[in-house]
């Protein structure tokens, strides 16, 4: 049997699709709300067929409590807090949850530890509390919001362990429904590839905004330009943004930046990069107000407040971090809308009725490619646009 520790994002639907495939499966987590809710049948967040996947572990007999449960594998998924000022990565949880595991498991009992850590965690924090003969593993997760169902199944895996044997017997868990290959390496391994395909792809956003910012200098066509030099067999550039949000990519490469601050030099630039395109945006906001006469920024909305498209996830998002950013240059904050937060009060001027945004703003910039926004073109006509993400048919509409 394996017990689950964390219900979160990745803790649940790595629970189900187990548990769906045949592997006995509980699930723990601290919070007695989330789990009450479970047992009620309900899931806890959307995804795209999470709610089916739900079905059939339940109808497989997964079992949800707050207890950990004694038997000889576990699967830690619990958040690893970040300080946005010291860039570092807060192990308290994990080394909190191998702690309780350590309480009930016997001796010889496998953790697996799915949560993202920085390189070198597991040897500095997790090893140190283990007093007993103990397999320790690590499984980073590594599938996207937004359509996690179908990559927890698709995607390649890494899984790292001490020893080969302990690497493969965790193996066949995860081939029991991941159909990618799963390569078998070492925990430090483990560690740093998941850090580093998140540093890749962040760094070639950065990129793709450094770009942006060139072509905007001289009046040139950034998606033209992209466009063309991907149509190169070796060349694969990221688009350009109003910045970069979620809890991976914009922190992720913060570990290598703080781990390694002599070496990491293009790492660092690109995430100061990233971090500094909602002010750049910002001022291209301002002097498309300033072309068009508009001299008010309530008149000027944000369309989208979540970190990416078509979720209800705003951790880190650009719209909020150029919202703080206007605070820091004490103007009047802009207006704010976003279809997937029509409940959820995450800013100041936020409207949540579309039509009532629409009536309010002069201005609209496009800040997340949600398909809400796509089935309303009609709806912006006769605004002034400003789009990040060069996805509005309608003429005239300025870019970043
Ligand atoms: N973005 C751009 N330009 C692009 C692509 C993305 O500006 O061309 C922005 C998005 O708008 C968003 C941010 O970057 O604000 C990050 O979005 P994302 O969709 O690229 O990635 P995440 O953070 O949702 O998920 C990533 C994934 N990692 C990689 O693709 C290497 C996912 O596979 C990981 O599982 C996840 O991080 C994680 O947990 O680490």
């Amino acid at each position: 049997m394996i017990n689950v520790i964390g219900l979160g994002y990745i803790g649940l639907p790595t629970a189900l699709m187990m548990a769906s495939h045949g592997v006995e499966v509980v699930g723990t987590d601290y919070n007695k709300e989330l789990v009450a809710t479970l047992n009620a049948g309900k899931t806890t967040f959307k995804e795209d067929g999470l709610d089916e996947l739900f079905n059939d572990a339940v109808k497989a007999g997964i079992r949800f409590t707050t207890e950990y449960q004694k038997t000889d594998t576990y699967i830690v998924s619990v958040p690893t807090p970040y300080d946005k000022f010291s860039k570092k990565v807060d192990a308290c949880y994990v080394v909190a949850a191998v702690k309780e595991v350590l309480n009930v498991c016997p001796d010889g009992a496998t953790i697996v530890i799915e949560s993202t850590v920085s390189p070198g965690t597991i040897d500095k924090y997790v090893r140190p509390v283990i007093d007993r003969p103990i397999n320790l593993v690590h499984a980073p997760e590594r599938i996207i919001p937004g359509n996690m169902v179908y990559e927890l199944l698709h995607n390649n895996r890494t899984i790292g362990a001490d020893d080969k044997a302990t690497g493969e017997k965790v193996k066949e868990y995860y081939a029991s429904f991941c159909q990618g290959e799963i390569v078998v390496t070492d925990i430090r391994t483990a560690e740093m590839t998941k850090v580093v395909e998140n540093t890749f792809r962040a760094v070639n956003i950065a990129f793709a905004n450094e770009l942006a910012r060139i072509c905007r200098h001289d009046n040139m066509d950034v998606y033209e330009i992209i466009r063309i030099c991907n149509m190169h067999p070796r060349v694969n550039i990221l688009q350009p943004g109003p910045g970069v949000g979620g809890h991976c990519i914009s922190v992720d490469p913060w570990f290598l930046v703080g781990d390694y601050p002599q070496l990491a030099k293009v790492i660092d630039e690109s995430m100061k990069t990233n971090d500094s395109q909602p002010t750049f945006v910002l001022n291209r906001i301002y002097e498309i107000m300033k072309e068009n006469g508009i001299t008010d920024t309530c008149r000027v909305g944000l369309y989208g407040l979540t970190y990416k498209e078509n979720v209800d996830d705003f951790r880190e998002s650009p719209a909020l971090q150029m919202l703080e950013a206007q605070e820091r240059h004490l103007a009047r904050p802009l207006k704010c809308y976003d279809p997937f937060l029509e409940n959820h009060r995450i800013a100041e001027n936020q409207i949540f009725d579309f039509d009532q945004f629409l009536d309010e703003v002069d201005m609209v910039v496009i800040m997340v490619k949600h398909d809400h926004i796509k089935h309303n073109w009609d709806r912006l006509k006769g605004k002034v646009i400003l789009d990040c993400f060069n996805i509005c048919p309608i003429e005239g509409t300025y870019h970043i």
